[in-house]
C-alpha cells in the first residue's frame, strides 16, 4: 500500500514536471530532452522516431528536435495501456537497447523484456545476435575514446547479474522436465573457466547456459583460473567436456603451453571446446583442441551432433 502511494506520487510528480515544461517552455525538443521525459534512452527516443511513434523535425544541422505534442500523447498513451508510467515503455529489444538499458541500470524491465524474447527465440539467438553485437559495439566505442571505460565495466557486471537470472531459469525450466519425465540421468559434466589472466567471462558464461540447457551439468570454474586446477576439476569430476574462452591473449607462448598441459591432460575422455575472438587462425594453428567454436548457434549445434554420434547403432 505505501509502496503503490509513493508510487503514484512520484508519477504525479513527472507528469507534472512533465506538463510544465511541454505547457510553458518548449514546443520541441531535444533528443535527450524527451528521453529524460519518457525515462528512456536517447537511442531508443531514435528508434521511436524511425517507427514513427515519435513526430521529428531535424535542423539545418540534421539534429532530430521532438515534437513534444508527441512525446506528450507516446507517453499518454503507453500509461493507459496499463503501464503504470512512462517509464515502463516497453522498448523493442534491440542491440543498442539492451546496451542502452545496462548502463541505465534498467534491469527489472529489461529481464521483463529477456523473458518474453526467450518465450519466442532460443538463448543462442539472444546470445550471438543481441547480446555478443551490443558488447563489441561497446568495445568499440571505448577504443575510440567515445565511452567511458568504467560503463564497460558497469555494462559487464549487470549483464553478468542478469546471465546468473538466466541460467537460474533455465535450470529450474530443465529440472522441472526432468522431474516430469522422469529421468534423473544428465549427459555429463561439462567444467568450463577462463585461464591464466583472461578475465573476459561472459561467452563463458553463455556456454554454460546453453549446456545446461542440452541436459548437461556444469561446473563453471570463472575466470583467472590456473590450468592446473581446470586438469584436476576435469578428471576428478570426469568431466566429458572442458570448454574455455579467450579474448584477450597476454602472453601467447604462456598461452600455448596451458593450453597443451591442458589438452594431453584431459583428450582421451573429454573434448575440449574453445572459442573467442582472440582465437584467431594463427592462434588456432598454435593450439590443441576438439573443436573451436564461433558462437552459441554452432555450440549447440555441435552437442546436437555429438549426442547423436553416441546413438549405438542397432
Ligand atoms: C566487456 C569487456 C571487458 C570487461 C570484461 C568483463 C567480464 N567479466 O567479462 C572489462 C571491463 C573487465 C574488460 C577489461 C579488459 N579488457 Co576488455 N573487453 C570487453 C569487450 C567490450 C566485450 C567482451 C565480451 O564480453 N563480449 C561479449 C561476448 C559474448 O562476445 P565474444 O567474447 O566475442 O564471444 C562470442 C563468440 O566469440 C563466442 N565465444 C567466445 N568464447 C567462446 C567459448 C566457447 C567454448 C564457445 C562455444 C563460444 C565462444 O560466443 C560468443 C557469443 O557469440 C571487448 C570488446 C570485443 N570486441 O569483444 C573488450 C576486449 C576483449 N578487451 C580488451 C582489453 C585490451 C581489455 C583490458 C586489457 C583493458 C585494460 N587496459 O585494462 C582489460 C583486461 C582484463 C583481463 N586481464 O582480461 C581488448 C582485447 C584486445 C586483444 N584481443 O588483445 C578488447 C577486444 C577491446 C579492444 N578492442 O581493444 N574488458
Amino acid at each position: 500500500m505505501k509502496h503503490d502511494e509513493s508510487k503514484s506520487f512520484k508519477e504525479c510528480a513527472l507528469w507534472i514536471e512533465f506538463s510544465l515544461v511541454v505547457t510553458f517552455e518548449m514546443k520541441f525538443l531535444s533528443t535527450q530532452q524527451a528521453a529524460n521525459l519518457l525515462g528512456i534512452g536517447v537511442s531508443s527516443v531514435k528508434r521511436l522516431c524511425d517507427a514513427n511513434q515519435l513526430t521529428e523535425i531535424r535542423t539545418p544541422g540534421g539534429h532530430r528536435r521532438i515534437a513534444s505534442d508527441s512525446v506528450f500523447e507516446f507517453a499518454k498513451l503507453r500509461s493507459i495501456d496499463s503501464v503504470p508510467s512512462a517509464r515502463n515503455v516497453e522498448i523493442p529489444l534491440t542491440s543498442d537497447s539492451l546496451m542502452d538499458r545496462l548502463l541505465r541500470g534498467d534491469l527489472f524491465s529489461l529481464k521483463q523484456s529477456i523473458e518474453s524474447l526467450l518465450e519466442q527465440q532460443s538463448a543462442t539467438k539472444l546470445f550471438d545476435e543481441l547480446i555478443a553485437p551490443s558488447f563489441w559495439q561497446l568495445g568499440k566505442l571505448c577504443c575510440l575514446g567515445e565511452m567511458e571505460v568504467y560503463k564497460c565495466f558497469m555494462a559487464s557486471s549487470r549483464l553478468k547479474e542478469i546471465l546468473l537470472w538466466i541460467r537460474q531459469s533455465v535450470e529450474t525450466r530443465v529440472s522441472m522436465e526432468r522431474l516430469l519425465s522422469n529421468t534423473a540421468v544428465t549427459r555429463g559434466l561439462a567444467v568450463g573457466a577462463c585461464m591464466g589472466d583472461e578475465m573476459h567471462d561472459i561467452a563463458s558464461m553463455m556456454v554454460e547456459i546453453i549446456l545446461i540447457e542440452r541436459g548437461y551439468s556444469t561446473l563453471n570454474l570463472g575466470c583467472c583460473v590456473p590450468v592446473d586446477s581446470v586438469i584436476r576439476a576435469a578428471r576428478e569430476r570426469q568431466a566429458s567436456i572442458v570448454w574455455t574462452s579467450y579474448s584477450l591473449l597476454g602472453n601467447l607462448s604462456n598461452v600455448v603451453q596451458e593450453n597443451h598441459s591442458l589438452f594431453s591432460a584431459v583428450h582421451h575422455d573429454t573434448h575440449l571446446l574453445v572459442g573467442g575472438a582472440a582465437l584467431t587462425s594463427r592462434v588456432r594453428s598454435l593450439l590443441r583442441y576438439t573443436c573451436f567454436l564461433e558462437g552459441m548457434t554452432q555450440l549447440s549445434d555441435w552437442v546436437q551432433k555429438d549426442t547423436i554420434s553416441k546413438v549405438p547403432v542397432t
